[in-house]
């Protein structure tokens, strides 16, 4: 399988496990703003990531796929509270109106609190030997000292003005720990031994802050039409970013110093990481 036909196989898999993911009996209309914001396309990197780590050690995904989906809800709620008007006040995500534009803000807080819990909800009844751990790792990098820390100390930037030392925080826990998850939760689920999870971690933490890097300069240089949001926003709500702080081309030197390092922390496993490799490079040429 070429890499595209593989990220399309992981992709395709994720998506039928969402689809029906959010019970019949959620009343409305939260069921449809959680469905809406969930199936409304996105790359699935998160559930990608996942399903290529387990595939590493294990050849039969369908075990994986419940985290698989967990992970793309929990993606799916932080982006759906990122747009509110009480954080980033935007009204285009994955090139549709945002949830809180065609729900109301009310029930897309709703919408992001019922993703989240059914996250959980899906990882605990997979009745996977490894789920409890898996659980754990998620709940940690999406938690208070993981995303929400990350995306804390974002908005705090904003009124106390960025640093280095801010900077790089926000790009380890706002976006790198939910990139992280999906490789250790993989191989965790999967069995791995705690060389191969060391790997995984510095791989996950890499590729995520080179990934947030070209998140940061797509705001300066990218297309809304291909992105599907706006632009420009970063400068207007004078967010610490890569660009900000370094400057356009410093950012695109360290976005390859960090994919470099992504990659050659899987290089003791040679040709069977050529999957995860090829994505970290795709992701710093990404246009979307
Ligand atoms: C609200 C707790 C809370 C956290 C929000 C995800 C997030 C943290 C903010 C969204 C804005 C942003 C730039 C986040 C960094 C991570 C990132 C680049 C998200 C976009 O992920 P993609 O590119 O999106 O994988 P798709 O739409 O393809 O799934």
């Amino acid at each position: 399988m070429s890499y595209q036909e593989r990220y399309e196989y992981f992709r395709r898999a994720a998506e039928e496990a969402l689809r029906g993911a959010v019970p019949a009996d959620v009343p409305e209309p939260l069921r449809s703003a959680m469905n809406y914001s969930l199936m409304a396309g996105g790359k699935r990197l998160r559930p990608v990531l996942l399903l290529a780590a387990y595939n590493l050690l294990c050849e039969d995904i369908t075990p994986a796929l419940p985290f698989a989906a967990a992970l793309e809800m929990v993606h799916t709620y932080s982006l759906i509270h990122d747009d509110l008007p009480a954080m980033d006040n935007d009204d285009l995500r994955r090139g549709k109106p945002t949830c809180h534009k065609v729900y109301g803000e009310g029930m897309a807080v709703l919408a992001g609190d019922g993703l989240l819990s059914l996250a959980f909800e899906t990882m605990a009844s997979s009745g996977h030997p490894k789920a409890f751990a898996a659980l754990k790792e998620l709940a940690l990098r999406c938690g208070t000292r993981g995303m929400v820390a990350g995306q804390c100390a974002d908005l705090n930037a904003e009124e106390q003005g960025g640093n280095e030392e801010l900077l790089h925080y926000i790009h380890l826990h706002k976006t790198a720990d939910l990139l992280t998850a999906p490789i250790v939760m993989g191989l965790t689920l999967a069995g791995a031994d705690e060389e191969l999870l060391s790997a995984g971690r510095d791989y996950g933490r890499n590729m995520g802050v080179a990934f947030q890097i070209i998140d940061d300069i797509l705001d300066v240089v990218g297309s809304e039409a291909v992105l599907g949001k706006h632009i420009g926003k970063d400068a207007e709500e004078n967010k610490c970013t890569w660009v900000s702080v370094y400057g356009l081309e410093k950012a695109r030197q360290d976005a390859e110093k960090y994919t470099r390092a992504a990659e050659d922390s899987l290089s003791a496993l040679g040709e069977k990481a050529n999957f995860l490799k090829t994505l970290a490079r795709q992701a710093l040429v990404r246009v979307q």
